[in-house]
């Protein structure tokens, strides 16, 4: 009997555990592979009505220190023209001599202050060494000071090609809840596994997602369901 109510006991104590774990948002969510896995009407675009080979009908203006653009090559701000694909769906391949000290960034400036809540980034079409392996998301109002929103460090994040893979905020989830409302987004490549060699860094598109305002306390619970609800509405 005394075996039996141990027994009892250890199985409780292993559902509760599996529960609890399985409530608990998870990190880095693989959302599948290619343009159609994109979440879509993120705040650089959310018509998704934009270009993809030339700046119009944007919702942000954009800025990068390395090829900026949609057209004639594999330049920056195909990071955000809502494809996924070779050639001009990509960012790609770095500047020769490596990954400047600054880092290889892409900037969107938004016309109102937003919240980050989540957002997606994805690998582009071939050479995983490309991939970034230490990065950040960065917020600003300013353009000029930047705060570190998010951090990854330590190898490539993707496990297929054209992967969209989200990162959200949340107990246990990828960044912290966030309180302060930026008006610029930037995302800064630190380094990649071939950096510095030949063509060494490439990425496939960002997509940023958060709610207007410049940032007040939110209650966590609350921003976690303003957050599911949003990610099902684009799904
Ligand atoms: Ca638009
Ligand atoms: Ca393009
Ligand atoms: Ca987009
Ligand atoms: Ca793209």
């Amino acid at each position: 009997m005394k075996t039996m109510l141990v027994l009892a006991g250890f199985v409780l104590m292993m559902a509760y555990f599996v529960i609890s774990t399985s409530d608990t948002a998870q990190a880095e969510e693989i959302l599948g592979t290619g343009t159609e896995s994109l979440l879509g009407g993120d705040l650089t675009d959310p018509e998704d009505d934009g270009d993809p080979e030339q700046d119009v009908d944007y919702n942000a203006i954009f800025s990068a220190n390395e090829e900026p653009g949609f057209a004639g090559g594999e330049f920056s701000f195909n990071v955000f023209d809502n494809l996924l694909g070779p050639g001009n769906d990509k960012w790609c391949c770095g500047p020769g001599g490596g990954i400047p000290t600054e880092g290889l960034h892409v900037t969107a400036e938004l016309e109102v202050p937003h919240v980050l809540t989540h957002f997606t980034v994805s690998s582009a079409n071939d050479v995983p060494a490309r991939d970034p392996t230490d990065w950040e998301v960065q917020g600003s109002n300013d353009g000029t000071n930047f705060t570190t929103i998010f951090a990854h460090a330590g190898g490539s994040v993707w496990t297929e090609r054209l992967q969209v893979v989200l990162f959200e905020t949340g107990a246990g989830a990828d960044f912290p809840v966030q309180t302060t409302g930026y008006r610029f987004f930037r995302h800064v490549t630190i380094n990649t596994a071939s950096n510095p060699n030949g063509a060494y860094f490439q990425i496939g598109e960002i997509e940023y997602f958060g709610t207007q305002g410049t940032g007040t306390a939110v209650d966590p619970k609350a921003k976690l369901t303003t957050t599911w609800g949003s990610l099902k509405d684009n799904r």
